[in-house]
């Protein structure tokens, strides 16, 4: 069995399926931690889901994954655009990131376009809702398959 492959979810996305639906759509965390590990248990790997609104404790379950994960899949939500820490504890881990939003960040506002995980991103998936999370966990079944 290959390690976990960590699914990490920033501030506010606790909130999910509460409000904005016309932006984030009717689906709650759960469902898509649902998702995930139906996703997961498909393709034969294991997944670890967190939330947290806190980038510390992010932080510390980025490096946590580091040396305990096969992938990192992260929607950071809004730390994405402002987080040089987040940035910094991605850079350092050897495995496979992949940034993950619910909405495409490009279509909105224009402090949402830039993002400083998608520079050392290994891919970006945005604007397909709760299924980019499904693709996020297929991409890194593809990639453990070829490394
Ligand atoms: O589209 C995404 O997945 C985002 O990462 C979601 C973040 C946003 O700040 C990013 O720009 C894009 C927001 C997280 C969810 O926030 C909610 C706030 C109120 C109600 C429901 C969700």
């Amino acid at each position: 069995m290959t390690r976990p492959v960590f699914i990490l979810n920033g501030p506010n996305l606790n909130l999910l399926g509460q409000r904005e639906p016309e932006i984030y759509g009717h689906d709650t965390l759960a469902d898509i931690e649902n998702l995930c590990r139906e996703t997961g248990k498909k393709l034969n790997l294991e997944v670890e889901f967190r939330q947290s609104n806190h980038e510390g404790v992010l932080v510390d379950w980025i490096q946590e994954a580091g040396s305990g994960s096969a992938a990192v899949i992260i929607n950071a939500g809004a730390l994405s655009h402002t987080s040089i820490a987040i940035m910094d504890a991605l850079k350092a881990i050897p495995v496979p990131i992949i940034e993950v939003h619910l909405s495409n960040i490009f279509a909105r506002e224009e402090f949402r376009h830039h993002s400083y995980i998608s520079p050392i991103a290994t891919g970006i998936i945005c604007g397909f809702g709760p299924k980019g999370y499904q693709l996020g966990i297929e991409a890194v079944y593809e990639s453990l398959k070829r490394p």
